[in-house]
């Protein structure tokens, strides 16, 4: 990939000196300094989802594309390919037992192709082949207390693995919830829930974090007992202090407004990390950034606007369901996109805004985020990359290795699934 990298690489140079150079003069005539952003560009960094490499489904059905990972191995060489193509994605976040396997095999997997691992990402909405209870009903809040055992068991696995290879936090998501009035009690489902997940924090190591995600519905379709963020903050504040909430973004009503989510949580000390992804009207895990790119830089000038909070720490991770794009070039996409988020919000003229907003001038405050997120700060994150070793163009680049042609040379083509959201 080096060699195609380079060879991709070298007839982009000159075009990218002269734009990085007109941008650099328009940046300073603003008072920004183009290195500082290279510099943050540089230093940014978002989890891959190891789920993300494989063709997603619908709940109508999956569609499969050729050479697709055939278990965890393939998807490690495919998140490998991501990086060293964006030099943005350094880390994996697994879903336990999808990818389960020997730790040891892991770690030295993910050396070979440079990567280190994400929170752990623990599955209880799902039953597994070998499985004595059914999560049908419920896992964490389960109206049987056996069940719930389970489950937590299943959550401590979660954390003995990732130990074992690197990991610092485990993200708990249940499809827990209810399809009709009066199924559950919705407080005693809730009291069940937060009883089962003190067991799971007991077991948590010392540096570690718990992360608890919401999400408004789906496959519950009436109640969901962490539907929102009113609820995972609860859950994070009773649980203690390594227990912070993560924010999908596809996991709200439509309309709501997530950046003043995230200024709340970060106000809580509460804020653990994001699950990126972009939607249009549920939990479309459409790719980052290709529907609604001012609501990500909204999200992204809350996180720079407060990046100095005291104990601020962020696990960012991407969370999609590619359904009919190459993964591999989705989750390249998305990367770049959420990359230059960050690097837009980072050009916002935070002391013209300050100002703006002591002279109640919303015109002018509205203006100043706008100017910062109309700028084209692709030579930016081209020149990141250039300098990282990684491509100018990553999706040209991927395209001309050939990857997935060779990939589907070696991995067999998989049967057309039934249904599949992940
Ligand atoms: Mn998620």
């Amino acid at each position: 990939m080096k060699t195609i990298i380079e060879a991709e690489n070298d007839p982009r140079r000159a075009d990218l000196d002269t734009d990085y150079d007109a941008l650099g003069a328009r940046l300073a005539r603003r008072g920004v300094d183009i290195e500082a952003l290279v510099a943050r560009a540089a230093s940014f960094a978002v989890a891959v989802p190891s789920w993300g490499t494989g063709t997603g489904g619908t709940r109508f059905a999956r569609f499969p594309g050729k050479g697709e990972p055939r278990g965890i191995m393939d998807k490690l060489d495919d998140c490998g390919v991501i990086h060293a193509l964006t030099a943005a994605t350094p880390r994996v976040s697994l879903h336990i037992p999808w990818d389960k396997t020997e730790p040891a095999l892991l770690r030295e997997k993910a050396e070979e192709v440079g990567l280190g691992f994400d929170a752990m990402n623990s599955n209880t909405f799902q039953d597994q082949p070998d499985q004595p209870l059914s999560y049908k009903f419920g896992s964490l809040s389960h109206t049987d207390a056996a069940t719930r055992r389970q489950a937590v068991e299943h959550n401590l696995e979660c954390i003995e693995i990732g130990q074992a290879i690197g990991s610092k936090a485990l993200t708990v998501w249940i499809g827990d919830g209810s399809n009709f009035p009066g199924q559950t009690s919705l407080s005693r489902q809730f009291e069940r829930y937060l009883d089962a997940m003190r067991h799971v924090y007991a077991g948590l190591p010392e540096d570690w974090r718990l992360f608890s995600e919401h999400k408004i519905y789906e496959p519950a379709f009436y109640s969901t007992v962490v539907q929102d963020w009113g609820t995972s903050l609860m859950i994070a504040q009773e649980l203690g202090p390594h227990a912070q909430c993560l924010v999908d973004l596809g996991h709200h009503a439509p309309n709501v407004n997530i950046e003043m989510i995230v200024a709340r949580l970060i106000r809580a000390g509460k804020l653990g990390g994001f699950h990126f992804n972009d939607s249009k009207y549920g939990d479309d895990d459409l790719d980052s950034g290709t529907i609604d790119p001012f609501r990500l830089f909204l999200v992204w000038n809350e996180l720079v606007e407060l990046e100095d909070t005291p104990g601020l720490n962020l696990a960012h991770m991407i969370d999609q369901s590619h359904n009919i794009t190459d993964p591999i070039e989705s989750l390249i996409i998305s990367a770049c996109e959420i990359q230059r988020a960050y690097v837009q919000a980072s050009l916002v003229d935070r002391a013209a805004l300050e100002g703006f907003r002591a002279e109640n001038d919303a015109l002018m405050a509205a203006a100043t985020l706008r100017a910062a997120f109309r700028t084209d700060v692709e030579p930016i994150l081209q020149m990141a990359r250039l300098r990282a070793g990684a491509a100018i163009d990553p999706i040209a680049a991927y395209r001309a290795s050939g990857w997935r042609a060779r990939a589907a040379e070696t991995r067999p083509a998989v049967a057309a699934g039934g249904g599949g959201i992940i």
